[in-house]
């Protein structure tokens, strides 16, 4: 079997880029070790860029977002039992777009199912081959048969824990990485979000987040010892937990019922770097990770995708080699502006006993002058509504 591009990956990253290369009339196919069903079981990301909305525009899978999907301002910063508006509108002319990753991703393989373009799932042992030279392979196994596609290109777009990282000689990559004391305790239920915007809690039993998907269905987290264990948390403990870090008028406000989805996130920022080897090329959570607190991580695998289908539809369409040999270093750009974003929301949200009080008036300190700087929130809210590609 043949094709030009091959994808590992039928998350985000690899069905957004999927969809462009596809309308772009460059054949590919995309591999994923598990199936459908698993990969839409998986809750995660919530809020999008004006870019990822923009891409998948162009990839003509954004009409079930634009319906459902919401178009918020700004968000809350809620420290010292109050609320602190962060008029993102206001401050940066855009906006960003609330509208679930699971939803997103079921939008995309949707289109690549109407549009014919084929997918492998349940492919087991995708091995990158060769990419190290000029004539690429991968190879998978499907119900006991061992198959291969020949292409010309690998994009690597399985995650963080996914093969193609671990494709590459060690001696060939750098990696970067800090990991954060505490986790992140998330449910989802069927019940009205606290309020019409997001909120980002600052208080001292620690971080409390109010998301949501819908005007019925919310999303909130709040921040957990690593030691801690789902089943320990019952809605009731849960919610009693979020009520004491929200200012009043959020906890008299917060409407309860079953959640349907709970689960633990452990917090690391990562990159590696270079992310193009040969032709294999890291794309998305294959290539850097940021904890959730900016909300960047399914909008950096938007803009990695941007540059990668640029210099891919250059290569085929205009025989020029330019942006896909600028693939990594402008990727790289963007990701570490955005895991610099990341680090600072999450040291200026969470609790971090070992900061100590220093680090406690520090938190406080830099809170007071983002709420009183216009300056200061205009650099926070270029950040949150996602820097240019
Ligand atoms: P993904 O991990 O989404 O997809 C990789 C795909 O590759 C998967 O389908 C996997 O099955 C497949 N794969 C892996 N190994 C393979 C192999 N060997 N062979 C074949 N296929 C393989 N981001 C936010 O912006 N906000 C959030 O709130 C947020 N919450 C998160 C919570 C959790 C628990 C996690 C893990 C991430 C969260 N993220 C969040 C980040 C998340 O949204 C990622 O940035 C996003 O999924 C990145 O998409 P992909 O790069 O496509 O990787
Ligand atoms: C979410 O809705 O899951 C979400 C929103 C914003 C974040 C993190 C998670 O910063």
């Amino acid at each position: 079997m043949r094709t030009q591009v091959v994808i590992i990956g039928s998350g985000p990253s690899g069905l957004l880029l999927g969809q462009l290369l596809g309308n772009a009339g460059i054949d590919n196919i995309i591999l994923d070790r598990v199936g459908k069903a698993y990969i839409l079981g998986r809750v995660r990301a919530g809020v999008l860029e004006e870019g990822t909305v923009g891409l998948l525009e162009q990839a003509g899978a954004a009409a079930r977002m634009r319906e459902e999907g919401l178009l918020h301002d700004g968000f809350s910063l809620a420290f010292n039992e109050r609320d602190h508006r962060i008029d993102l509108h206001a401050l940066t002319k855009k906006r960003v777009m609330v509208y679930g990753q699971t939803e997103l991703t079921r939008d995309l393989m949707d289109q690549r199912e109407a549009a014919g373009y084929q997918t492998v799932y349940e492919a087991e042992d995708v091995t990158p081959c060769a990419f190290d030279g000029e004539r690429p392979f991968v190879t998978y196994r499907k119900e006991g048969v061992l198959h291969r596609i020949d292409c010309d290109f690998i994009a690597g777009c399985d995650g963080y824990h996914g093969i193609s990282r671990k494709s590459v000689p060690e001696r060939s990559v750098a990696t970067f990485e800090r990991t954060y004391p505490f986790g992140w305790l998330g449910i989802l239920a069927d019940v009205p979000p606290v309020g019409h915007e997001l909120v980002y809690a600052n208080h001292p039993r620690g971080f409390a987040l109010c998301s949501m998907r819908s005007a019925t269905r919310s999303r909130y987290y709040i921040q957990c010892s690593l030691e801690e264990k789902v089943q320990n948390w019952s809605d009731d403990r849960f919610y009693d937990e979020l009520r004491r870090r929200l200012p009043a008028a959020h906890a008299e406000a917060l409407i309860v019922g079953p959640s349907f989805e709970k689960s633990i996130a452990p917090l690391r920022s990562f990159v590696a770097e270079p992310m193009r080897f040969g032709t294999l090329f890291l794309v998305g959570d294959a290539a850097h990770i940021v904890p959730p607190t900016g909300a960047k991580g399914l909008n950096l695998a938007a803009s990695d995708v941007h540059y990668l289908f640029e210099g891919l539809r250059d290569h085929y369409l205009d025989r020029s080699e330019l942006a896909l040999a600028h693939y990594s270093d402008r990727a790289l750009k963007r990701v570490w502006k955005s895991v610099r974003f990341s680090w600072s929301m999450t040291m200026l949200m969470h609790r971090f006993p070992e900061g100590g009080e220093f680090g406690q008036k520090i938190q406080e300190a830099e809170l007071d002058y983002l709420t009183h700087s216009t300056a200061a929130a205009t650099s926070l809210a270029e950040n949150y509504v996602g820097l240019p590609y």
